[in-house]
C-alpha cells in the first residue's frame, strides 16, 4: 500500500514536474475543441432529411384550370389603343426614372389602368411593384390571388414581346377579376420599340418528312448528284450551298415574327419557355428599369418593390397596413407622414420542388424542420438573404399581425444582404446599368442606403416565398464581370457623394 503510494506519489510528482506544461497544452486544445463543438453543435443546420419530392411542379394560375376567358368582358382597363393596336399619337413617352434622358430605355406609364383600388387614398392602400419579362407574365394571378392591394407591374417588351406580353395580359383579364388591381407599365430599348398586332397565322404548307429512311434517301441522292459534278459545276455548286444557309441563318435572324401562344384555358400557357425577341437578340434584362419604373409609378405612398415569382404571405398588405397606423399613430398617418431613413424588410423564403407555397408562418417554419423550406437563395449566393435575427425569426411563435422584431443595419457582417422591403419614394433608385443576368443587382442600392444610414426594421409575421425554380445559371459569366465593373464605378461615385463609413465595407461590397 505504501510502496504503491509512493510510487503513484512519485510517478504523478515526476509528470507533473516535467510534463505540465504538454498537460496544460493538451488540456487547452481538448476544452477549446469542446467549445467549438458545442459552438458548432449550437449553430448547425438543421439534420438533413431526405427530401420527399412531390410529382408536381409550381405552375402560376394552375389555380384557374378549367375556367375558360370570357368573351366579352375584361378586367382590365387597357389605354392606348390596346390590346389590338397602339396608337402612338395617344402615348407620352417617359425616360427611364434613374437614367433620364441619357439611358438607352424608354417608359409608358399606364397601358392598363388598375381600377380595384383606384378609391382608396394613398395611405390606406400599400402598392406591389414588380418587374418581369414577357415569359415571367403569368406569376402575377398569384400576385393578384394574395396581394389585397394594387399592383404595378412594369414588362420589358422590346420589339414584338410587346405582342406576346399584351396577349398574355388580355387573356388573363378576360380569365381572372382580380386582374383589376394590376396596372400595367411597359419599358423598352430605344433601338427597338414595342410592336403589337402583327402576328400572323402561322401556316404550315409542306409535310416534313422524319423517317429515316427518307432522311437517308435523300442524302444518298444529294452525294450522287454530288459526284456526278465535274470541277467546274462543283465550285459553282459549293457556291450556291453557301448562299442558302447564309439565307437561311438571315431568315433566322431576322427574325419578326412572335411565336404564336397557344392557351387552353385560364391555367396558362402549353409551354412557358416562350422564345421571346429578347433572348433571340441575346439582350440583356435591365431589371433595376424595371424596378424603378413599377416603383415610380407606385400611387401609394408605400409599397414593396418585389419580384414576380415571389407570393406574399397571407394578409401581408392589410396587417402592414395596420402596423404602420400602430407604430406612428391614425393622426400621422392621415397627414400622410412616413418613417425617414428607414424600410421595413421581409424576410423571403423558397421551398421545394412538389411543396406547396405555405400561406403562414407555422407552415413555413414546419416545412423548414423537415428540410423542404429554407430561406431564400441559400444554396446560390448565402450571403444575399441571410437576415439578422434569421434564427430567433424562426423559433419567436408566430404572431397574429405583423409586427416588428428587430432594427438592422446594413453593415459588417451583413454588408452584402440584398433585403426586399416596404419604402417610399424617398429610397435611391435602384442602379439601372446593371443588369439581372450579371446578378448582385441590387447590391448598389443596398450600399447607398447604408452610407444614408439606413434602419432597417426585419418584420415578424410575414414573408414572401418562392417556388422551387432550377435556374440555368450558364453563361453569365461576361454580364457578371460587366456587372462588377458598373458596380465598382457606382463604388467611386458614392465615394464623392458621401463620407466614408468603414462598417459599410464599401471596397467588398460585391
Ligand atoms: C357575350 O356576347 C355574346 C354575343 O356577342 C352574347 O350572346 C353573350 O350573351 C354575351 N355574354 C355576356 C356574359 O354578356
Ligand atoms: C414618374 O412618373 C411620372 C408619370 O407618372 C412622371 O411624370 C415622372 O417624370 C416619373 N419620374 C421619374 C423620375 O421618371
Ligand atoms: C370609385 O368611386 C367612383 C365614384 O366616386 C365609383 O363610381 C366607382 O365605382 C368606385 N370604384 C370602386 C372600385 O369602388
Ligand atoms: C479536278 O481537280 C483535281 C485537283 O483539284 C484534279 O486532280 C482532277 O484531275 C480534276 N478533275 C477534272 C475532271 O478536271
Ligand atoms: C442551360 O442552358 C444552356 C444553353 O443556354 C444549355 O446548354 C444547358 O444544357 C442548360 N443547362 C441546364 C441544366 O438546363
Ligand atoms: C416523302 C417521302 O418520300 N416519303 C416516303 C418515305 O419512305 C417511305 C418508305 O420508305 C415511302 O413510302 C414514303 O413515300
Amino acid at each position: 500500500m505504501l510502496v504503491c503510494l509512493r510510487v503513484c506519489g512519485a510517478y504523478s510528482y515526476r509528470l507533473t514536474r516535467r510534463h505540465s506544461t504538454i498537460f496544460l497544452i493538451i488540456s487547452f486544445v481538448v476544452v477549446l475543441s469542446l467549445i467549438f463543438q458545442f459552438y458548432a453543435y449550437k449553430h448547425q443546420e438543421l439534420p438533413r432529411y431526405p427530401p420527399r419530392i412531390g410529382d408536381f411542379d409550381y405552375r402560376p394560375g394552375a389555380f384557374l384550370k378549367g375556367r375558360q376567358p370570357s368573351e366579352n368582358i375584361s378586367y382590365c382597363q387597357f389605354n392606348y389603343g390596346l390590346p389590338d393596336t397602339i396608337r402612338w399619337e395617344t402615348v407620352h413617352i417617359f425616360p427611364s426614372p434613374e437614367g433620364g434622358r441619357a439611358s438607352n430605355y424608354r417608359v409608358i406609364y399606364n397601358a392598363i389602368m388598375g381600377s380595384a383600388y383606384a378609391n382608396h387614398s394613398k395611405y390606406n392602400a400599400v402598392t406591389y411593384a414588380t418587374q418581369a419579362t414577357p415569359e415571367f407574365i403569368y406569376h402575377i394571378v398569384e400576385i393578384a390571388r394574395y396581394w389585397d392591394g394594387p399592383i404595378s407591374l412594369s414588362v420589358f417588351v422590346p420589339n414584338y414581346d410587346m405582342d406576346i406580353a399584351i396577349n398574355i395580359m388580355n387573356h388573363l383579364c378576360r380569365c381572372y377579376s382580380s386582374m383589376s388591381k394590376v396596372s400595367l407599365h411597359l419599358f423598352y430599348p430605344k433601338m427597338f420599340p414595342p410592336k403589337v398586332g402583327i402576328h400572323e397565322p402561322v401556316i404550315t404548307t409542306t409535310e416534313i418528312s422524319t423517317t429515316t429512311q427518307n432522311v437517308t434517301d435523300i442524302q444518298i441522292r444529294k452525294m450522287q448528284k454530288y459526284r456526278s459534278l465535274n470541277n467546274k459545276t462543283r465550285a459553282e455548286y459549293i457556291q450556291w450551298v453557301r448562299k442558302k444557309k447564309i439565307e437561311k441563318m438571315m431568315a433566322k435572324i431576322g427574325k419578326r415574327q412572335p411565336p404564336k401562344l397557344i392557351f387552353t384555358d385560364c391555367s396558362g400557357l402549353e409551354v412557358f419557355d416562350v422564345s421571346t425577341f429578347r433572348r433571340e437578340n441575346n439582350m440583356i434584362y435591365p431589371i433595376n428599369v424595371g424596378r424603378n419604373v413599377a416603383r415610380n409609378a407606385s400611387r401609394t405612398n408605400y409599397f414593396i418593390v418585389s419580384d414576380i415569382e415571389l407570393v406574399p404571405s397571407n394578409g401581408l398588405a392589410p396587417k402592414f397596413l395596420a402596423m404602420l397606423r400602430k407604430l406612428m399613430g391614425d393622426k400621422k398617418r392621415d397627414e400622410g407622414c412616413i418613417f425617414s431613413k428607414t424600410v421595413f424588410v421581409v424576410p423571403l423564403f423558397e421551398v421545394e420542388r412538389g411543396v406547396d407555397i405555405p400561406r403562414d408562418k407555422e407552415t413555413l417554419v414546419r416545412l423548414i424542420n423537415e428540410n423542404r423550406a429554407k430561406y431564400f437563395h441559400q444554396k446560390v449566393c448565402a450571403h444575399c438573404q441571410r437576415f439578422p435575427g434569421l434564427q430567433s425569426w424562426l423559433l419567436r411563435p408566430s404572431p397574429p399581425v405583423v409586427e416588428p422584431m428587430l432594427i438592422a443595419r446594413r453593415e459588417y457582417p451583413y454588408h452584402r444582404w440584398e433585403p426586399l422591403y416596404f419604402g417610399t419614394q424617398n429610397e435611391p433608385w435602384y442602379n439601372e446599368v446593371l443588369s439581372w443576368e450579371g446578378k448582385q443587382d441590387k447590391m448598389a442600392q443596398m450600399l447607398e442606403m447604408c452610407l444614408r444610414e439606413y434602419r432597417m426594421v426585419v418584420l415578424d409575421g410575414a414573408f414572401l416565398c418562392h417556388a422551387a425554380s432550377p435556374r440555368n445559371t450558364t453563361g453569365r459569366n461576361r454580364a457578371q464581370r460587366i456587372n462588377h465593373r458598373r458596380y465598382q464605378n457606382a463604388v467611386s461615385a458614392f465615394k464623392l457623394k458621401y463620407p466614408n463609413r468603414p462598417k459599410c465595407k464599401i471596397m467588398y461590397g460585391c
